[in-house]
């Protein structure tokens, strides 16, 4: 039985790509801040319509290192709702994550359950747009300025995505997006982070870059979060195609609701009012005691037929091992509930709509058994 797995990457036509390497290897310039970084750097600001940009390694580098730029300290209110870099960038920065609970619908902070969790300590809100899900940024904000909050915003998920024709990237102090191979857009392994202050972007860059100013001068204790040519050139290939591929993913989206919506006990991903979709993520909520199955029996009769739905994002960041005794899930409600009952179908641009069909097949059977 073929095997589909809950994403496969975009990559571009194999030739498009070696035409783009040709300068690399004929340069020997490989990494360091080459053409290709600085092409992507102002290719992605350009499309994703935001004033500054920083490239880096990966999300969670972008992540880790914008927190640290911005030498905060105490605690950041945050969301365990997620994938488990937005909580260890929090603690490898030796800060401490306050979890707050969730919206029901758009699976992100609730703007007054953060007011009721800041403290004298509180030092920063670290919200995330999950599954391209835009996060109330106007409640947000309104928290954050009353209490003189940094807002650091997890858009890992939101690439490309515009909230009234506005950029997802223009939110807060900063927002940090995702390049892995997993995600709408790649660049292999890669991120950014978008901002506005000029200062914080040379933070940024000396964290990035050993702190580096020319071969003699050396300003900061910075890390090597630098993305190489290789990367940036994939992504200069990847953002030619991506609205196609986001039209793509469109289509097996709406062939999932075609056979998914409306059926009692299921809840699908709500459609947001003037965002521009994604498509990043099918997540489904299943409810056992109307729908007849619960998310785990669904997890395993897809399983059985070779496809590899994922429990994004299940258990709760608050609910690891590596934190054992230290939080309690049960403070947020909300994303303990959701966290036991979605599954992540799989969605992908090439994903074919038999495909979908036979997925939807096997979910709506187990409903009925
Ligand atoms: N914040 C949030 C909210 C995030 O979701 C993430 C990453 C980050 C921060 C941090 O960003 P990065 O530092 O990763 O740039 C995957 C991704 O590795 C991770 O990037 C992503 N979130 C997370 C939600 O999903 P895993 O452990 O589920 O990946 P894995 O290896 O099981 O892959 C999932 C599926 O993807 C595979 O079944 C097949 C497909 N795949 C995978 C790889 C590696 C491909 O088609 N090609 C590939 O090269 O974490």
């Amino acid at each position: 039985m073929k095997q589909i797995l809950v994403t496969r990457s975009s990559m571009p036509p194999f030739e498009e790509y070696m035409e783009e390497i040709r300068s690399v290897w004929e340069s020997h310039w490989l990494t360091n801040m080459g053409p290709k970084h600085a092409e992507l750097a102002e290719a992605l600001r350009a499309y994703l319509g935001v004033e500054r940009i920083e490239l880096f390694t990966n999300g969670h580098m972008a992540i880790e290192l914008t927190l640290q730029a911005m030498n905060l300290q105490g605690e950041v209110i945050t969301t365990p709702f997620t994938f488990a870099s937005t909580t260890h960038a929090i603690v490898r920065n030796g800060l401490e994550p306050v979890f707050c609970d969730i919206d029901p619908v758009s699976f992100t902070l609730d703007p007054a359950k953060i007011e009721e969790r800041i403290t004298e300590r509180t030092c920063a809100i670290l919200p995330v747009h999950v599954y391209g899900n835009i996060c109330d940024t106007d409640g947000i904000e309104a928290v954050a300025r009353k209490h003189g909050l940094k807002v650091i915003y997890d858009a890992c998920h939101a690439f490309g995505e515009t909230v009234n024709g506005k950029g997802a990237g223009t939110f807060g102090d900063a927002s940090c997006f995702s390049f892995h191979a997993t995600k709408v857009f790649n660049t292999i392994e890669g991120g950014a982070v978008c901002f506005r202050d000029t200062a914080l972007g040379e933070k940024l860059y000396d964290l990035k870059n050993f702190g580096i100013h020319g071969p003699e001068d050396v300003r900061a204790v910075g890390a090597n979060a630098k993305m190489n040519e290789f990367c940036a050139a994939m992504g200069l290939c990847n953002l030619r195609h991506v609205e196609e591929e986001i039209e793509k993913r469109k289509k097996a989206g709406n062939r999932y609701r075609s056979h998914l919506e409306g059926i009692p006990g299921l809840q699908l991903n709500a459609v947001q009012p003037g965002v521009k979709y994604n498509y990043g993520y099918f997540p489904v909520i299943f409810e056992r005691d109307v729908f007849g199955a619960d998310r785990d029996e669904v997890f395993t009769a897809l399983a059985e037929q070779n496809v590899g739905a994922r429990k994004y994002f299940w258990p709760l960041t608050s609910a690891f091992s590596a934190f054992a005794g230290k939080y309690d899930p049960a403070e947020t409600p909300v994303a303990q509930r959701i966290s036991e009952r979605v599954l992540t179908l799989p969605l992908y641009a090439d994903l074919a709509h038999e495909d979908v069909d036979r997925i939807c097949e096997t979910v709506l059977r187990c409903g009925k058994r």
